[in-house]
C-alpha cells in the first residue's frame, strides 16, 4: 500500500507532455491503487461485522431433561435444541412472548432467536423445565 502510493506520487510530478507508455503505468497505477482501497475497506467491514455476529448455542435433550438445564447468551444468539431421547419431547416457552416447537422425536432439532431471558418447559412432560438467562441486560 506505502509503495503505490510512493509510486503514485512520483508519476504524478512527472511532466504533462508525457509519452503513451507512461500514461499507461500511471493509468494502472491508479487502477491498482483504487482496487488496493477497496480491498483493505471491505476486509476491516468484515472483521468488525463479525465482532458483533451473534453465536448458536446447543442444548441437549435427554433422560427427560435439557443439558443443560441454565444457560447464558447474548441478546441475538441462537439456541438449538436436540432430542436425543427415544421419547418425544416440545419445547413450550412461559413468558411473554411465547413460543413453541412442534414435537421433537429422536435427532429432531428446534431452533429459536433469544432476545430476552425466557422459562420453558416440555408440553408433554411438565416437570422437565429450563431457563435461558441472557447476559448483560
Ligand atoms: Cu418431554
Amino acid at each position: 500500500m506505502q509503495s503505490f502510493n510512493v509510486l503514485f506520487s512520483h508519476f504524478s510530478i512527472s511532466p504533462l507532455f508525457c509519452d503513451g507508455k507512461d500514461l499507461k503505468v500511471r493509468f494502472t497505477i491508479i487502477i491498482l491503487t483504487f482496487f488496493c482501497l477497496i480491498l483493505s475497506s471491505t476486509s476491516v467491514g468484515v472483521t468488525s461485522s463479525h465482532a458483533v455476529q451473534s453465536q448458536e448455542h446447543i442444548v441437549e435433550i435427554s433422560g427427560f431433561g435439557f443439558r443443560p438445564r441454565n444457560l447464558e447468551v447474548r441478546s441475538g444468539d441462537v439456541v438449538k435444541w436436540v432430542n436425543k431421547d427415544n421419547r418425544p419431547h416440545q419445547l413450550m416457552a412461559i413468558v411473554e412472548p411465547g413460543w413453541q416447537s412442534r414435537i421433537l422425536r429422536r435427532g429432531d432439532t428446534f431452533v429459536q432467536f433469544i432476545g430476552k431471558a425466557v422459562y420453558y418447559v416440555c408440553g408433554l412432560h411438565s416437570n422437565m423445565r429450563g431457563k435461558i438467562v441472557v447476559k448483560g441486560n
